[in-house]
């Protein structure tokens, strides 16, 4: 494994080191992994971002995932682009509630130009309220991702989902280059990077290490990781995906934060299903964000209230906005 004496943050992984990782006794993973994340973090502290789906449905990308794409016949209905004004309402209540970052996602394959004129002026508005803001709009030109820099947007959103040669299996409509190009765009633009995956999906364990080292090779590394578990939703493709086993969830978290250990990987998608034990195990292996609000995008999330007892019953507490006192 490529360690060395001054850090233990590198960009050299192979699909090898990762794969020896998952195949530790779960013990020894866990671990290591919450010693990584102690190096970094306060092993206590829990950052919470809120989403909005600011224009849902109707998406002409393929994603066999995804409950917004035209491709499959879900209940999703297609809108049209929110009112500026009734994102921010929505961007102050969820801070109301405790969330530090507000991440703004639409269902388009990129952005039109004239989109981001609106779209520039909620990460105005988001910024003006005190919070952190995201972004998961698509594909980025070099032009765009320089827009919403200069519009005060801290992070863009786009994963790499899963490893490359299982990728076709999931998305047509877009390569794996084009994900990394924008990705690219972003960081020229000086944008943080959130960028993690979907697991759960049908692939490997191969295509779990492939994906967590094509993540752990960006350099530098994604500053967000998340790390969602397939919302089976009726109508698309993957609805009868067979279910994952909770505990190689945990060990995909734990193996992301010993490849990423400065990074804030992020228990994302798919809390609703999962027990509150198996979330303790996340939190063990170094998830250190969630996302919080009864809604994702347009799938279901645990409430406020389970999320108080949950936080409650393992001693959590939540991470204070960065630049604040007591931010780390
Ligand atoms: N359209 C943009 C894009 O794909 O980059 C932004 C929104 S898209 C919904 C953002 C991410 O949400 C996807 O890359 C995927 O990882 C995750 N996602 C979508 N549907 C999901 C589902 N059913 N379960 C878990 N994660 C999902
Ligand atoms: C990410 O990795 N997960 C979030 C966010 N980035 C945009 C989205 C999860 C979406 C779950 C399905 C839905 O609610 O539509
Ligand atoms: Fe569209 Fe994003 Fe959903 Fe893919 S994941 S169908 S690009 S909204």
């Amino acid at each position: 494994m490529p360690l060395d004496s001054d850090t233990d943050v590198h960009h050299d992984w192979t699909i090898e080191d990762a794969l020896s990782l998952f195949r530790l006794p779960f013990n020894d993973l866990l671990f290591s992994a919450q010693t990584c994340h102690r190096r970094y973090f306060d092993a206590n502290q829990v950052q919470m971002s809120r989403l909005l789906s600011v224009k849902t449905g109707g998406c002409p990308e393929d994603c066999a995932y995804c409950p917004q794409s035209a491709h499959h016949k879900t209940s999703v209905k297609a809108e049209k682009l929110m009112p500026v004004d009734d994102v921010l309402v929505a961007a102050k209540q969820a801070q109301e509630q405790g969330a530090t970052r507000y991440c703004m996602g639409a269902a388009w394959r990129n952005p039109k130009d004239s989109d981001l004129d609106d779209i520039c002026s909620m990460v105005e508005g988001v910024k003006a309220l005190g919070l952190e803001s995201c972004a998961t709009l698509g594909m980025l030109t070099k032009p765009q991702a320089e827009r919403l820099k200069q519009a005060g947007l801290d992070y863009y959103n786009h994963n790499l989902d899963t490893s490359e040669e299982f990728y076709g299996r999931i998305i047509t409509t877009r390569t794996y280059q084009d994900r990394l190009d924008t990705l690219e765009n972003v960081r020229h633009a000086e944008i943080k990077v959130c960028c993690g995956g979907i697991v759960g999906l049908g692939e490997t364990c191969n295509d779990r290490a492939a994906m967590l080292t094509n993540l752990a090779n960006l350099n530098p590394h994604p500053e967000s990781v998340p790390i969602n578990l397939l919302v089976r939703v009726e109508g698309t493709p993957l609805d009868h995906a067979e279910t994952l086993d909770p505990l190689d969830f945990v060990r995909t978290i734990a193996v992301a934060k010993i490849m990423m250990p400065d990074s804030v990987v992020r228990l994302s998608a798919g809390r609703e299903i999962m027990s509150d034990e198996t979330q303790a195990l996340c939190f063990l292996a170094g998830a250190g964000s969630i996302f919080v609000g009864d809604t994702l995008l347009t799938t279901g999330n645990p409430d406020k209230d389970q999320d108080v007892l949950l936080f409650e019953r393992l001693g959590l507490h939540p991470a204070p906005a960065e630049g604040t006192p007591g931010a780390t």
